[in-house]
């Protein structure tokens, strides 16, 4: 009896208590939004999260990274253009739009644009008739996807550029594509800036005046550039947003190109700053932006595309993947091939979201109203969102996942139409009868997505350490991404010994010397081995038996440096440049030339640079190359040589020559580098002799 007076008691409580949450979920207000907003454009293009880059245009024919306006209309003559295919290729890949280079840095229009002579009219291609821009957008019609445009202010051709009519001629260049072809969703404007042929001054763009066509003619259109105002450039070219990533920017007395806040307040934004300004992470899937047949065995692997998307998506940015199509016009197997492969793995690794059916509370709800309810951050509804009471901004959220469960991943996201709020927060997993900490970062934003080693739990709990203002989220997933291991790095010190390493598990790992795809039955490698000359290898690793295998790497080295001497600069660093590692750099002092004795006469038929690889070095832009047999007769290979978007770009640069010569010494000379010091860096200078 007393028994049923307790049960009784507690069902009118538990009444009492619902009946005040359905009633409070009337009366309370939503949270107040948190400093600057997402306008409704920027929400739903954040909800696009990946999407096409194209560059096209007379660098797919010429080979290089920009053009200096000069080449002749008649290289762009591609055979069997088909902008459905790149659509179709977008569509399959799982992005939601494209955007295309419509006009880069040489100045070449991809459309007949009435107000260049340097455009696909004067080119051989359709016979003077032909219209990328049109086609593309026609293409992107039919298959579903939002169109954007790249058009370089930077104008190495146009006859106007640097004088004041420019800004007019390329306000009406704006004009022209953005009324003739359809929506656009996004205005890409990039921040290069310099002088016809590479040389002069930059010009001083009407920014303002820009804006307004874009606006006139696509009110919701997105506009990037360095400091948006619809999105902003992440600060590298690698596809690495900051692991604190804040939407908001400071943007007043900055501008785009060289009035840009520093590459590292782009990466991670500013957290109280004045606008909405989120990051977009462009990357290209091959070293360079534009395509070349030298690269067709250097499309980034599946594991650097999932790392991408980890650091990029994963890291509140939208990701804009640059395919660069051939020279026939599409875009090569390689990098179909290679999309198709990463989006399998995106839709495999987040198909199954292990929250489904779970329990979760909150240590705070906003005033116990339903409306805010912790259940929400499971609903799959981007609209319905947990929040917290006002004055609690550390709250924590449980997950109760019903048993025992494995788990690698863990995706949030915070409701930004009502601001970005949370600075730091730390995930638990229930272990051993103890909350352990499992993970911790800073932002969220957006999305976020951590990785952390697969683990089995019941209970995850979300602890939020730090936020502007009470935090509000409206997702919380959990997911076991199948385990893979990491890709062998194979390396060629100065004595041309090749060695092979694989970061995880310890696998065994085979290659092949040949050129072949490397299997389990290829040669095992257990010591450093032997390539003084050139020569390709080709690796994989692999654990269980041969059961579970690493996707293949390979690299192509020429003669290795076991011969080579420095001659200048004298100091024990500068032996860095011919010591193999790409991770190595010397600081050249006073400009001064670096010489390489090869011991041997060689026939070479060109020279590679690789760079010191941050975009903070003050690697060499532009350059004259000499070689001599004597070392004292010198014959000038290449004269203001440049390696184009060096800066933002800092890969290895190959030169080859007009024809092959022998010699016995080299010597590279800076005549300008990236931030104009009197020093600057090398990791290697190196010949090509296949
Ligand atoms: C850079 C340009 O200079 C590159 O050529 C490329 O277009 C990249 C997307 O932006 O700033």
């Amino acid at each position: 009896m007393k028994f049923y007076h307790a049960d009784f008691f507690f069902r009118s409580l538990l009444f009492a208590a619902i009946f005040m949450s359905c009633s409070n979920s009337k009366s309370v207000d939503p949270p107040k939004p948190y400093g600057v907003l997402p306008s409704e454009a920027q929400i739903e293009w954040q909800k696009m999260e990946y999407y096409m880059f194209i560059h096209f245009g007379p660098n797919t024919f010429t080979d290089v990274e920009w053009g200096d306006g000069e080449e002749d209309p008649k290289v762009f003559n591609p055979s069997n253009v088909d902008c459905r295919q790149w659509a179709a290729t977008a569509k399959a890949a799982g992005m939601k739009a494209i955007i295309l280079t419509a006009k880069h840095h040489d100045g070449f229009c991809l459309w007949p644009s009435k107000y260049s002579t340097h455009t696909v009219a004067q080119s051989p291609w359709k016979d003077g008739k032909g219209d990328i821009l049109k086609e593309l957008s026609d293409a992107c019609k039919e298959y579903g996807l939002k169109f954007g445009v790249y058009l370089s202010p930077w104008d190495q051709n146009h006859p106007a550029y640097g004088t004041e009519d420019y800004n007019k001629v390329f306000a009406n260049t704006l004009d022209e594509v953005l009324g003739d072809y359809g929506e656009i969703f996004e205005q890409w404007f990039d921040g290069a800036n310099g002088g016809h042929g590479h040389e002069g001054k930059a010009h001083k763009y009407d920014w303002e005046l820009f804006h307004e066509v874009v606006y006139r003619h696509h009110p919701q259109a997105i506009i990037f550039s360095d400091v948006g105002p619809g999105c902003r450039w992440m600060g590298n070219e690698r596809g690495v947003a900051g692991k604190t990533n804040w939407s908001r920017l400071n943007t007043k007395g900055f501008g785009p190109g060289n009035e840009a806040p520093p590459t590292d307040t782009l990466n991670i934004g500013n957290i109280h700053g004045e606008a909405w300004v989120p990051a977009e992470t462009d990357v290209s899937i091959r070293p360079g932006w534009f395509y070349s047949a030298s690269t067709n065995d250097k499309v980034k692997t599946l594991d650097q595309l999932l790392d991408i998307y980890y650091t990029s998506v994963g890291r509140n940015s939208n990701l804009l993947l640059n395919v660069p199509p051939d020279r026939t016009g599409r875009i090569h197997p390689n990098d179909s091939m290679r999309l198709m492969e990463f989006r399998g793995a995106i839709d495999k690794a987040f198909a199954s979201n292990l929250t489904k059916g779970a329990k979760i509370k909150a240590s705070s709800q906003r005033a116990n109203s339903k409306e805010y309810k912790p259940q929400n951050l499971l609903d799959d509804n981007y609209d319905s969102y947990w929040a917290s009471d006002d004055d609690v901004v550390t709250p924590w959220i449980e997950i109760d996942l019903n048993k025992n469960t494995q788990l690698n991943r863990i995706l949030l996201q915070e409701y930004i139409p009502l601001g970005q709020r949370v600075s730091e927060f730390k995930v638990d997993a229930w272990i051993d009868n103890a909350w352990k900490e499992i993970a911790s970062a800073t932002t969220i934003g957006y999305k976020r997505i951590l990785r952390f080693p697969s683990l089995e739990t019941q209970k995850i709990r979300v602890s939020i350490q730090g936020s502007l203002a009470s935090p509000i989220l409206n997702n919380i997933s959990l997911y076991m991404v199948p385990e893979k291991l990491s890709l062998p790095n194979i390396s060629r010190d100065k004595e041309g010994m090749v060695s092979i390493v694989c970061a995880t598990n310890d696998p065994q790992i085979y290659y092949t010397t040949d050129g072949s795809e490397p299997s389990v039955s290829s040669t095992l490698f257990t010591e450093p081995f032997a390539l003084p000359l050139s020569g390709s290898v080709r690796a994989l690793a692999s654990i269980t038996n041969g059961k579970i295998t690493s996707e293949s790497v390979s690299v192509v080295f020429d003669i290795s440096p076991a011969k080579w001497s420095i001659v200048s600069p004298k100091n024990d660093r500068a032996n860095r440049i011919i010591d193999g590692n790409d991770k190595s750099y010397a600081i050249v002092k006073n400009n001064e030339a670096v010489i390489i004795n090869l011991g041997e006469m060689l026939s070479i038929k060109g020279f590679s640079y690789t760079p010191h690889g941050s975009e903070k070095a003050n690697n060499i832009y532009k350059y004259n190359f000499y070689a001599s047999e004597d070392g004292s007769t010198w014959t000038k290979l290449v004269s203001n040589g440049v390696f184009n978007n060096i800066k933002n770009n800092p890969i290895k640069q190959e030169q080859s020559f007009d024809k092959s010569i022998t010699c016995k010494f080299i010597k590279i000379e800076s005549l300008e580098n990236v931030s104009n010091s009197k020093d600057y860096e090398i990791a290697q200078l190196a010949v090509i002799t296949k």
